[in-house]
């Protein structure tokens, strides 16, 4: 039987954030329940002299039923004694984005090529995830290489989110660096 207990997720091993550093983008996600990233999906980290680390993100988005607009957000993260453990707090440059405070776990990266992301926003009593998001990135706009992508599926079965993502298209209409 699958382990789906989110305290037993493995996250990546001594993570160096000055590694992981500069421009992801969106290949695959997994979507939380509500309003989301819809594609077009680029974030960039950057981490500061002092070692903290933020990151932007683009992506276009669908508000108020019918709009779609390009979301440009910012976020902020802070440590929790685990090096790949972080919690996001993020908010949109315009005031009708969303806001929030997710945690952001790094699951496995190479740092060159790909990166497997994930958040649980809800525990079930049982301590599986109720309500979760997930991006695969890769730093190449044509998304995963071939060889990257059996250890990318592999990390995808250990969440137990296998089969729930969808493919994030680059059309260049977010207005993100391509
Ligand atoms: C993430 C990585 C880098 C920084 C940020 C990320 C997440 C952003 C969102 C944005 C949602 C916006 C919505 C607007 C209406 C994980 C890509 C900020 C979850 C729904």
């Amino acid at each position: 039987a699958q382990d789906c207990q989110v305290s037993n997720f493995q996250v990546v091993q001594n993570f160096d954030r000055n590694r992981y550093a500069g421009t992801w983008y969106a290949v695959a996600k997994k979507d939380p329940e509500g309003l989301f990233l819809i594609d077009d999906i680029v974030a960039q980290f950057i981490v500061a002299q002092d070692g903290t680390m933020t990151a932007t993100a683009q992506g276009r988005v669908n508000i108020l039923n019918n709009w779609n607009t390009c979301a440009h957000m910012i976020a902020t993260f802070e440590e929790t004694g685990e090096p790949a453990k972080f919690r996001m707090k993020y908010w949109g440059a315009a005031a009708y984005l969303q806001t929030g405070n997710d945690n952001h776990w790094v699951i496995d990266t190479d740092y060159d090529n790909y990166a497997v992301h994930y958040s649980c926003r809800l525990l079930d009593e049982d301590g599986s995830c109720l309500d979760s998001y997930s991006f695969i990135f890769s730093r190449h706009i044509t998304g995963l290489r071939a060889e990257d992508q059996p250890k990318v599926t592999q990390k995808k079965a250990e969440l137990c989110l296998l089969g729930k993502y969808r493919r994030v298209p680059h059309n260049g209409e977010s207005g993100a660096p391509k």
